[in-house]
């Protein structure tokens, strides 16, 4: 007779193995711009059973987690060595999220964690929250992650435990091993969402920022910012100017930030962002995509109206539920775009799509025109087109 740690051993190990080893498929999507997939590519459930279980019988005899994982969520993305990484914000019941890689052969399934997590050091002020790591291979030949550094405000009322400063943490590294810390980027206000543009602007250092008044309210800032630094071991932003802006009723109301950094095509730098707007609900967060000009990254092209992707069905649902957030993409060498998008704050989903259509959809999607009206004459231009063509 084995016992019932040997069973629990045996029955968890067997269902974590079937969930490696699942194979995605696309699922039916009519809208052409890309493709969901049906299962999500990273839970809580695919990290390793030997980070959440004591395997020693002696110690654990009831085979119980102890190191339970709440979700793993927005994640960074690059393509090393053939395979496809994640460095995915992997946060425990205790609510602290860390960094974790996990890696696939091909993009869509099978992702599998390494067996440690990221190790990043501190600076002399701890942080007490690290999540959201944006990924940059940069032409200095270096790969920087920057990603949000939470601590407790200082200057918090006695009772306040819940005011927060935000701030860019940044690590940097060759290998996605060995990485260091560098010190975190100085600005005027708190600081998330900051993303570092791959190539050099004049000769220096290019950051996507997202300027806010407090730690959630972006108040009279807001909107994406650029901003130009001269080292990256002591960034410091003097300026920021907004280059993408938020709205009245639009999709990017409340607040946007950057997602991943922007890959660059022929016609432009292609962006992936996020925008909120606050309704009955609570925080809804959707992405959207918009197009820069080659030369002058802070230009913007081409802007199509709304969101490219919105919380759906199972999506809707989470730790922070009517949430989607995306950090991280992969450009393959074919143009193939893998969208490595979150949930609700929960898990991590892909959607595949391709250079040549995002950049169609960017550039033959109407712009936002911030009025029911305009809305209604694109909508008529659209059919009275249709509607001659289909009569001829
Ligand atoms: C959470 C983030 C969230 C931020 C603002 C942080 O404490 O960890 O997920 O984006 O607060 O709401
Ligand atoms: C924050 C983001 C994400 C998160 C979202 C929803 O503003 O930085 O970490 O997905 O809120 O909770």
């Amino acid at each position: 007779m084995s016992t019932l740690f040997e069973q629990r051993l045996k029955n968890v190990e067997a269902d974590h193995f079937a969930l490696l080893q699942r194979k995605n498929h696309p699922v039916k999507e009519n809208n052409g711009i890309y493709q969901r997939y049906k299962h999500p590519v990273l839970t809580a459930d695919h990290t390793p059973v030997f980070w959440r279980y004591d395997l020693n019988e002696q110690t654990n005899p009831f085979f119980m987690e102890r190191f339970g994982i709440n979700g793993t969520f927005n994640a960074g993305a690059i393509k090393w060595e053939g395979k496809y990484l994640l460095v995915v914000r992997v946060e425990g019941n205790d609510r602290k999220s860390f960094f974790a890689i996990a890696e696939s052969p091909n993009g869509v399934d099978q992702f599998k964690f390494w067996d440690y997590p990221m190790d990043i050091p501190e600076t002399d002020n701890p942080d007490t929250n690290i999540y959201d790591m944006r990924l940059t291979a940069h032409e200095d030949g270096w790969i920087y992650g920057i990603f949000c550094s939470e601590r407790k405000d200082p200057d918090a009322a006695p009772r306040d435990l819940s005011a927060a400063v935000a701030a860019a943490g940044i690590v940097r590294t060759k290998d996605l091993k060995h990485w260091e810390r560098l010190p975190d980027l100085q600005s005027k206000s708190q600081q998330r969402n900051v993303v570092l543009h791959p190539e050099f602007v004049n000769g220096r250092y290019a950051l996507y920022t997202r300027p806010q008044d407090g730690f959630i309210d972006t108040g009279s800032g807001g909107g994406i910012g650029w901003g130009l630094v001269d080292t990256m071991e002591n960034a410091i932003v003097a300026e920021e100017k907004i280059i993408n802006h938020r709205y009245y009723h639009t999709i990017k109301e409340l607040k946007n930030g950057e997602g991943p950094a922007p890959i660059k095509t022929a016609k432009g730098w292609l962006h992936l962002a996020h925008g909120v707007r606050a309704c009955a609900a609570g925080l809804r967060y959707v992405l959207y995509v918009y197009l820069t000009d080659l030369d002058a990254p802070e230009r913007l092209i081409a802007e199509p109206a709304g969101h490219l992707m919105a919380p759906m069905n199972e999506e809707r649902i989470g730790d922070v539920s009517n949430v989607l957030f995306s950090n991280g993409w992969i450009a393959d060498e074919d143009g193939t775009i893998y969208i490595y998008y979150a949930s609700s704050d929960t898990r991590m989903h892909v959607a595949v799509t391709s250079v040549e259509k995002l950049l169609d959809y960017c550039l033959h999607t109407a712009e936002d025109g911030m009025r029911s009206k305009k809305s209604v004459a694109t909508l008529q231009s659209i059919i009275s087109n249709n509607l001659k063509l289909k009569n001829k």
